[in-house]
C-alpha cells in the first residue's frame, strides 16, 4: 500500500502499474491515473467510482479475463492473481463438498449466462457465495448484467483502496 501523496507524484507508468491490477479495463485505469493529483483519498475514490458507473456489458466482458472462477484460486504471480487469492481466503479449500457444489454452480451459471459468475468474494464464506449464486440463477440476463457490474465495481474499489492509502 502506498500513500496518496506518493501516488500523486509517481511517474505515469508506475502509477498505471499500481492501478491496473484493480480491474482489466485499461480505459478506467488510465482515467484514474490521468486525473491526478487528488486532493484527498475521498476525491480519488469518488472519481474512481464515478468512472466505474460508466461501465456496461462490453466492460464486463473485458474485466472477466482477470477474475478466475470462485473456488479456482489462481496460482500465477501476476498482481491480480495474488489479489484474487486473498479475496477468496474465506472459501474453505478443505471442504470437498463445497468445492463440488461451487464447481456445479459455476457450470450452471456459465451455461445460462455465457460468462463467469462474478461476486465480491472478500468477506464472504463459500456457503454465502453459493447461496448468492443459486439466487442469481433466477435472474434475467438484464438483471444479471446489472448485478455483475455492481459486484465488479465493489471488487475494483476495494482493490484500489487496498493499493492506495490515505
Ligand atoms: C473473484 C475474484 O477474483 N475476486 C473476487 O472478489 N471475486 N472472482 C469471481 N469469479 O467472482
Amino acid at each position: 500500500m502506498i500513500a496518496l501523496d506518493h501516488f500523486n507524484h509517481l511517474p505515469r507508468s508506475d502509477a498505471q502499474q499500481l492501478v491496473e491490477p484493480c480491474v482489466a479495463i485499461p480505459a478506467w485505469a488510465e482515467a484514474v491515473v490521468d486525473q491526478r493529483p487528488y486532493a484527498d483519498h475521498a476525491a480519488l475514490m469518488a472519481f474512481a467510482s464515478q468512472r466505474a458507473q460508466e461501465w456496461g456489458e462490453a466492460e464486463l466482458h473485458q474485466a472477466l479475463s482477470a477474475h478466475p472462477r470462485i473456488g479456482e484460486r489462481p496460482t500465477g504471480e501476476q498482481a491480480h492473481a495474488a489479489l484474487s487469492r486473498q479475496e477468496q481466503a474465506a472459501v474453505n479449500q478443505q471442504d470437498a463438498s463445497l468445492a463440488e457444489r461451487l464447481r456445479e454452480g459455476n457450470a450452471r451459471y456459465e451455461a445460462q449466462f455465457g460468462r463467469v459468475f462474478l461476486i465480491r468474494a472478500k468477506g464472504r464464506s463459500g456457503e454465502e457465495i453459493l447461496e448468492a449464486l443459486t439466487q442469481r440463477l433466477t435472474h434475467s440476463e438484464e438483471e444479471e448484467v446489472k448485478e455483475s457490474l455492481a459486484q465488479l465495481r465493489e471488487i475494483t474499489l476495494l482493490r484500489l483502496a487496498g493499493a492506495i492509502g490515505e
